[in-house]
């Protein structure tokens, strides 16, 4: 049976069709807007949360998009997952970093940048947001002085579900030049075929 990822390109299901490209997964995306997330039957007998994005892989239910792509990485193996504890561990530590320190201040960024409308937005909360961003982009920007890649010697699912948000920063408008290296590092992992063919199913 093929992989069912409900949600939309548009949406944290975005983290999850790239790593399914990633791994070369037969799957299907059952589209559900965040907007219908709440009263979709599909999905509420998946998710108790009701939001996107959820999968159901022959049979094995799984919500919350982090620990949607540590299963599915970890489950088909190879380049993006750990190849011992260590490595597992730096993937765990900065998936987490990832959602816990930034990944809500580039959210209210981008909410007051794009996603709400114009008399939603307030200029001020989104500069306030990108604010907060300056402190953990600043110690990515250090930790990659020395290595090309977040948790191992190579791409893994960390440097996925990092970029990720970081992209959400970059498209509210978050300078980069002052973090080189996290500037050339998201670009080595956005211009991956994978993540551009999941960026084209946004359109
Ligand atoms: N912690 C959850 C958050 C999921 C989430 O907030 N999804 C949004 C769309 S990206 C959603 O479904 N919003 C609709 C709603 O909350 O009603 C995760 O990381 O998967």
């Amino acid at each position: 049976m093929t992989l069912k990822i409900f949600g939309i390109a548009r949406s944290r299901a975005f983290r999850n069709i790239w790593l399914s490209e990633e791994l070369g997964l037969a799957y299907e995306v059952i589209d559900i807007a965040p907007s219908d997330a709440h009263k979709d039957e599909r999905l509420r007998a998946l998710n108790p949360n009701a939001r996107v994005p959820a999968i159901d892989d022959d049979g094995v239910v799984i919500w919350e998009l982090i620990a949607i792509n540590l299963y599915l990485a970890g489950k088909h193996r190879g380049e993006l997952s750990a190849d011992d504890a260590a490595e597992y561990g730096r993937i765990l530590q900065w998936s987490f970093w990832g959602v816990t320190e930034c990944e809500s201040f580039a959210l209210e960024a981008l909410r007051h940048r794009m996603l709400w409308p114009e008399e939603r937005r307030v200029e001020a909360k989104a500069i306030e947001a990108l604010v907060a961003l300056e402190r953990p982009f600043a110690i990515l920007n250090s930790e990659l002085e020395a290595r090309e890649y977040l948790a191992a010697d190579r791409f893994t699912v960390a440097d996925l579900n990092v970029a990720s948000i970081l992209g959400w920063a970059k498209a509210a408008g978050m300078d980069l030049e002052p973090y080189p290296n996290l500037k050339a590092w998201l670009s080595r992992c956005t211009s991956r075929p994978a993540a551009r063919k999941a960026a084209s199913m946004m359109r």
